[in-house]
This record gives C-alpha cells, sequence and structure tokens, in this order.
C-alpha cells in the first residue's frame, strides 16, 4: 500500500462520512488522509473533503472523502 500524486489514480471513489456530532468523523478523515490525530479538534462547519489514493491489485484507487458537520445548524450554513 503506498501514496501516490493526486491525479494519477484508475479509479476514483467518492464517500461521504456522516453521522452525530463527537463521534470521529474528522479524525478517522484525518488519520487516513494525513495519519493525524488531535485531541482537541473542532466542530466541523459546512463540509472539508480530503484525498488519498492507495494501491490494491496493482490498480491506484482515489478515495475523495467528504467529511461532515454533525451539528445539523453548522450544515447548511
Ligand atoms: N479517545 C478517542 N477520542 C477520539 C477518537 N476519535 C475522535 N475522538 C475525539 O472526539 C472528539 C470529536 O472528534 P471529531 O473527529 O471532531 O468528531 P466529528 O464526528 O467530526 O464531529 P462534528 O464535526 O461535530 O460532526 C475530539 O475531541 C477527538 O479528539 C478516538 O478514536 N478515540
Ligand atoms: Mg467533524
Amino acid at each position: 500500500m503506498g501514496s501516490f500524486a493526486d491525479d494519477d489514480y484508475d479509479y476514483l471513489y467518492k464517500v461521504v462520512l456522516i453521522g452525530d456530532s463527537g463521534v470521529g468523523k474528522s479524525n478517522l478523515l484525518s488519520r487516513f488522509s494525513k495519519n493525524e490525530f488531535s485531541l482537541d479538534s473542532k466542530s466541523t462547519i459546512g463540509v472539508e473533503f480530503a484525498t488519498r489514493s492507495i494501491e490494491v491489485d496493482g490498480k491506484i484507487i482515489k478515495g475523495q472523502i467528504w467529511d461532515t458537520a454533525g451539528q445539523e445548524r453548522y450544515l447548511f450554513s
């Protein structure tokens, strides 16, 4: 499993993370995309996204992952 340039992929998967506020969506994504975790991250406002590409069976798969706000008042602001 490795990382690749953003525009170099065979398949593109778009994934949306949804769930209650505080369950850890943003940290799951930052761990997956940057290998980072924060104990005191702020609640997501609106929608953010991050990408990571991995190789599976010789094909490069790019994940484009959208991270939504769990607090509904922040989702459409
Ligand atoms: N101990 C522990 N804490 C976690 C874990 N995942 C997230 N947290 C903590 O839980 C809190 C909320 O995490 P977030 O990733 O911001 O949660 P979220 O689902 O994105 O929340 P919203 O953006 O409000 O929807 C943060 O203080 C994180 O540090 C985990 O696996 N273990
Ligand atoms: Mg969040």
